[in-house]
């Protein structure tokens, strides 16, 4: 089964942005699927990843997340 994982995405300001969050979210172990929004930033994240490994890969991108 699929848990749906929001998170409050900070640091992004264009669209570009938006795509560099929704493709390292989209790396990490277990996604399925990923929803990112720039206003409000945040992520949508469906699939059985471990939270910390989401935050990472936010965080890596240049971005900072948390779960909401
Ligand atoms: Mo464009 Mo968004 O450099 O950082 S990708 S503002």
């Amino acid at each position: 089964m699929s848990d749906v994982i929001h998170l409050k995405i900070t640091g992004m300001t264009c669209n570009h942005c938006v795509m560099h969050t929704k493709k390292a979210l989209e790396s990490v172990s277990g996604v399925e699927s990923v929803e990112v929004t720039l206003e409000p930033g945040a992520a949508k994240v469906t699939g059985n990843a471990d939270n910390a490994v989401l935050i990472s890969a936010v965080k890596d991108a240049g971005y900072e997340a948390e779960i909401v």
